[in-house]
């Protein structure tokens, strides 16, 4: 067998190589992050004024629907997995993950189910203006043509997501070096096993809901159409079904990366490591008996609101053990403020808030108030923006200097920090109070009385998609050069900048964790 390596364009198609999968996952997400976000410009800019000034309605739905299925599935994701590609077999000292090829596989089905979804925007008929959540029987009956080329779309999606969890979950049970129990794992890879198996469980539900809609679209069956006796509720059971699990499958690895950050600018061991793991593992578990919180304006029996408030609240619980722990992490720490710390101490704090709003709307008589407005976009907005998207970044100033052996410029990521976490409250803080006085979200137009706030929000919008402009620069420029990075990074001579409760290894870029 000839030892030849692949160069140029061919290295990239057909490596099996985790840390360049890793890198194109994570160029692949920063490309859709720019996609969805120039649609996000769209629709702030249509509600800069009240009234109809840059596109027609059917557009601007479509935008909304495209905007939140790219973020989702072609940017926070992808970005995930693109970290765990990098970080997980490093972390736990295996020399690649478990199933390379299929790695490969996994990766590149990305970008055809990308481009067919966006593809969808210029069919006869528009692409699909039904909402990322696609409700039947909206999606199955007044739906576009564009519509069946989104169901396969999504269904690539999930090959690729599948695929992905089986690896991690492969490569983590197979693959530790000796020494690595389970409960010696970095927090990361802890949470990105547990976010594994939630794929692995939700996306075949997410296939069955869209296969029951193509079925019901184009072969005459009626799941979810009343007239052949079917329930278009149930189209929301089986969506929310696996909808909120979703939010943790991007949510847990964004708490596994500042479970990562935290300790190392705060020179202290993680508080409570056990502590995050079990919080980790009942966060999962709750994230599926909870699911109709989503759906509480349908008319669901009394017996059923409780519930699902209850189970719902208790979320709370093993989510304030993670907060308490990242605050007691930094309590009397010897803590500095490098650009990663920054982004890890902005998520504490905005996704909290983001935690806060999502208690008030799990209490059924309260979201009666709330559904559908622009309080539900403020929330979740704040749980992926300054929650998993500030870890995301931060994850990648984290380790960047790993990954390129450069240092990045400190003074631009410090601006790119402090630009992007004003203008991001800007944004969506006063989305809370024109949601709370009643402007239902998903609409092109509003009443004048909203005018002040939407303008306020609007621009924060530009400012924010402006500033990840510079994310850009900065990200490029660590790439091509610059101050070389030490083997220890980071200035922390417990070595916590590798595992939780192991120390680490002398060279940190090419060699496994050593375990004492
Ligand atoms: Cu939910």
């Amino acid at each position: 067998m000839s030892d030849h390596k692949p160069s140029g364009i061919t290295r990239w198609i057909f490596t099996t190589n985790h840390k360049d999968i890793g890198t194109l996952y994570l160029w692949f997400a920063f490309i859709m992050f720019f996609v969805g976000g120039s649609m996000a410009m769209v629709i702030r800019a249509e509600l800069l004024q009240p009234g109809m000034q840059v596109v027609d309605p059917l557009f601007f739905n479509s935008m909304t629907t495209m905007h939140g299925l790219i973020m989702v599935f072609g940017a926070v994701m992808p970005a995930m997995v693109g970290f765990a590609n990098w970080m997980v077999p490093m972390m736990i000292g295996a020399p690649d993950m478990a199933l390379p090829r299929m790695n490969n596989w996994s990766f590149w089905i990305l970008p055809f189910a990308g481009t067919m979804l966006v593809s969808t925007l210029f069919m006869e008929g528009g692409g699909p203006a039904f909402g990322w959540t696609f409700y039947a029987p909206l999606s199955t009956t007044f739906a576009p043509q564009s519509t069946d080329f989104f169901i396969f779309a999504v269904h690539l999606l999930g090959f690729s997501s599948i695929m992905g969890a089986i690896n991690i979950i492969a490569t983590i049970l197979n693959m530790r070096a000796p020494g690595m129990t389970l409960m010696k794992m970095p927090l990361f890879v802890w949470t990105w096993l547990i976010t594994a198996f939630l794929l692995i469980a939700v996306m075949p539900v997410l296939a069955g809901a869209v296969t029951m809609m193509l079925t019901d679209r184009n072969f005459g069956t009626s799941f979810f159409d009343a007239a052949g006796g079917g329930d278009p509720v149930l189209f929301q059971h089986v969506f929310w079904f696996f909808g909120h699990p979703e939010v943790y499958i991007m949510i847990l690895p964004s708490f596994g990366i500042v479970s990562q950050i935290i300790p190392t600018f705060a020179r202290k061991q993680l508080f409570g490591y056990a502590s995050m793991v079990y919080a980790t593992a009942a966060i999962a578990f709750l994230s599926f008996i909870v699911w109709a919180h989503h759906m509480f304006t349908v008319g669901m029996p009394v017996a059923g609101e409780l519930y699902f408030t209850y189970a719902t609240v208790m979320i709370a619980v093993p989510t304030a053990v993670k907060v308490f722990n990242w605050t007691a992490t930094m309590w009397k720490g010897s803590m500095t403020f490098e650009t990663p710390m920054l982004w890890a101490v902005g998520f504490v704090f905005l996704f909290t808030v983001g935690g806060f709003t999502g208690l008030m709307m799990g209490v059924a008589p309260a979201d009666f108030q709330y559904h559908d407005t622009y309080f539900i976009v403020a929330h979740f907005h704040y749980v992926l923006v300054p929650g998993a998207v500030f870890a995301i970044i931060g994850g990648i100033y984290y380790w960047i200097p790993k990954w390129t052996g450069n240092m990045y410029d400190e003074k631009l990521g410090k601006l790119h920090f402090w630009l992007s976490a004003i203008s991001v409250n800007i944004l969506f803080f006063p989305q809370h109070f024109i949601g709370l006085a009643g402007m239902p979200r998903r609409i092109p137009d509003y009443a004048v009385q909203f005018s002040e706030f939407n303008f306020m929000s609007s621009i924060g919008g530009f400012v924010f998609g402006a500033t990840q402009l510079l994310f850009l620069y900065i990200v490029i420029k660590c790439i091509r050069g610059g101050e070389k990075a030490t083997d220890q990074v980071w200035d922390n001579p417990e070595g916590l900048e590798w595992t939780i409760p192991s120390p680490a290894p002398y060279h940190t870029f090419e060699t496994a964790p050593q375990i004492k």
